[in-house]
């Protein structure tokens, strides 16, 4: 299975049909989206026709429509996804392991920094897409495509647009 992980448009959406033009981007099969903002992830599956997978980010209003978490489990793998804010993902990323350790989950996807982060800690393989439209890490957007399957680790790539 082939999952697109998008994070951080802060509503432009000409990133987001950036990302979706790229080659590794076709063949996606379900997108998750790790917040800021809400109204891009119904763009992204609006245009995409495919199930989005999305979480509130700081940026999205209090009391709104998004969950702050969600579990996605895909190709015998569990998927932890937040925005990050409220692991402190800023200072470091063990709060956000332990949540995903928590859900019996193997990958944490998170977002909120604007740098893409793809690591292994406490066993779990944690992943943040970067910002599209606004990074922090480089001059271009980033977002990831990773290939999920049964009893194999993920492989994820990070992707410039
Ligand atoms: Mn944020």
């Amino acid at each position: 299975m082939r999952v697109g992980i998008l994070s951080d448009s802060h509503g432009d959406y000409r990133y987001i049909d950036q990302a979706l033009a790229h080659k590794e981007a076709q063949d996606v099969e379900v997108w998750l989206f790790a917040g800021d903002i809400a109204m891009d992830a119904d763009y992204l599956a609006m245009v995409t026709d495919k199930e989005v997978i999305k979480v509130a980010g700081n940026n999205d209003w209090p009391g709104g429509r998004l969950p702050d978490y969600e579990t996605a489990d895909i190709a015998g793998h569990t998927i932890f996804l937040t925005h990050g804010h409220l692991f402190g993902v800023g200072f470091g990323l063990h709060n956000l392991a332990q949540a995903a350790v928590d859900v019996g989950a193997d990958i944490a996807v998170y977002g909120h920094t604007h740098i893409a982060v793809d690591t292994l800690l406490d066993d779990v393989r944690i992943l943040n897409p970067g910002s599209i439209s606004r990074p922090r890490d480089a001059r271009n957007g980033s977002f990831m495509v990773m290939n999920l399957e049964v009893d194999k680790s993920p492989r994820v790539k990070l992707l410039r647009i």
